[in-house]
């Protein structure tokens, strides 16, 4: 079956779900490396990028609270904590004596029971009206779902009135897996995959990119998993309004779920077997931030193209043990870059490039 899957791929033909079950089955982790480097090098050259973006979570208070999720708290509860609206503002500014400027801005939180929807509009707005120059990369499909429910508007007319007030881009979080026997497990009142779905086909018919993730490495099979892959790509084929993809490596700490998370290999045939599938989408995030450093250089040889970005503050996965840093420096991500022996490129939220890094990543 490997020989007749690599006629595919290098023929640029789409394999089919059971043959990507079949790669993720077989150990041969160096023909999948080589097989999902092809696909990137025909997207994206030898270009590896990076943004520079800072995380903000305005809250941990969550309605939801998801049982593989070490980040939300209830109302009240200890580390229960809110953002005012210039608290972000402020952590956008730069420190004195310094010119950063951030391209991006990454903005995903908790299901605050009492924030009504005018306080979201109103956050955009303020960040639009001081920074207009940093693309808001805000809510995913499930914020947009609770949004839609304390606003009592459409999803349509809910995203076009987060548009109105400065919202650009939406990131691919919630996507969690599709399968409803797993997501029931894991997170029994999150809106379904076919929700999630929806709500990101409404953004891209509004003229909002979005990003789309995919969190293995708890309880699911890798038949969901592939499963999970086709649904996006189908949805792809319809609506070409997926920037990139990211595989979100599992993190067990201080989680209800509990388990071990993700091994390295697994991550990196995750990363090379999405390359492969997602043959319609243009960019699949290592996120340096959830798989380590070292392990992010190594899935720019598995088909990763992206690192995402400088992050500065990270608490979704660090409440859940990662070990990374926080952030990182532009001439950090740089450098890894380079040293896994691909061209650095600095891009802004839509994948502009705004620098190209020489070969000693400078
Ligand atoms: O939606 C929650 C996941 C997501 C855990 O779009 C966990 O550019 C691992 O979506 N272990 C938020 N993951 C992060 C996210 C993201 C990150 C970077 C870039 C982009 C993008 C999106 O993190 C949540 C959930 O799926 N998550 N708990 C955990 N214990
Ligand atoms: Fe809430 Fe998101 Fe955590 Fe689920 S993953 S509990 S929706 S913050």
């Amino acid at each position: 079956m490997l020989r007749a899957i690599e006629e595919k791929v290098y023929s640029n033909t789409r394999i089919s779900a059971e043959e990507a079950v079949y790669l993720y089955k077989s150990d041969d982790v160096f023909s999948l490396a080589k097989m999902a480097t092809h696909v990137r090098k025909v997207k994206n050259s030898d270009y590896a990028y990076f943004v520079a973006n800072r995380h903000v979570n305005p809250t941990n208070i969550c309605v939801n609270r998801c049982k593989f999720c070490a980040f939300s708290r209830s109302k009240g509860e200890d580390g229960a904590y809110e953002l005012t609206t210039e608290q972000i503002i402020k952590k956008l500014r730069p420190s004195k004596g310094e010119h950063f400027e951030f391209s991006e801005v990454h903005i995903v939180g908790g299901l605050h029971p009492d924030w009504p929807f005018q306080h979201y509009l109103d956050l955009l707005a303020a960040i639009k009206k001081e920074f207009p120059a940093i693309a808001i990369k805000a809510f995913t499909a499930v914020e947009i779902d609770y949004l839609s429910r304390i606003s009592g508007l459409s999803i349509e007319d809910t995203i076009s009135e987060l548009k109105k007030s400065g919202l650009d881009l939406m990131p691919g979080g919630g996507a969690e897996i599709f399968d409803p026997s797993v997501r029931n497990a894991l997170c029994p009142e999150k809106i379904t995959g076919d929700s999630w779905l929806r709500i990101m086909e409404a953004a891209h018919n509004a003229g909002i990119k979005t990003n789309a993730t995919m969190l293995y490495g708890h309880i699911e099979g890798i038949e969901q998993r592939v499963d999970h892959l086709i649904r996006l790509r189908e949805l792809q084929d319809r609506t070409v309004g997926f920037q990139a993809f990211i595989p979100l490596a599992y993190h067990p700490q201080n989680t209800e779920t509990g388990g071990f998370g993700s091994s390295g290999i697994d991550d990196l045939k995750t990363i090379a077997i999405s390359r492969i599938v997602l043959d319609n989408f243009d960019h699949i995030k290592a996120y340096w931030i959830m798989l380590g450093e070292k392990v992010s250089q190594v899935a720019l040889l598995f088909g990763a193209d992206d690192l995402d970005g400088t992050v500065i503050e990270e608490k979704i996965t660090h409440s859940a043990g990662a070990t990374s840093k926080e952030g990182m420096t532009r001439q950090e991500l740089a450098g890894i870059i380079t040293k896994a022996g691909r061209t650095a490129v600095e891009r802004d939220a839509h994948y502009n490039h705004i620098r190209v890094y020489g070969r000693q990543g400078i």
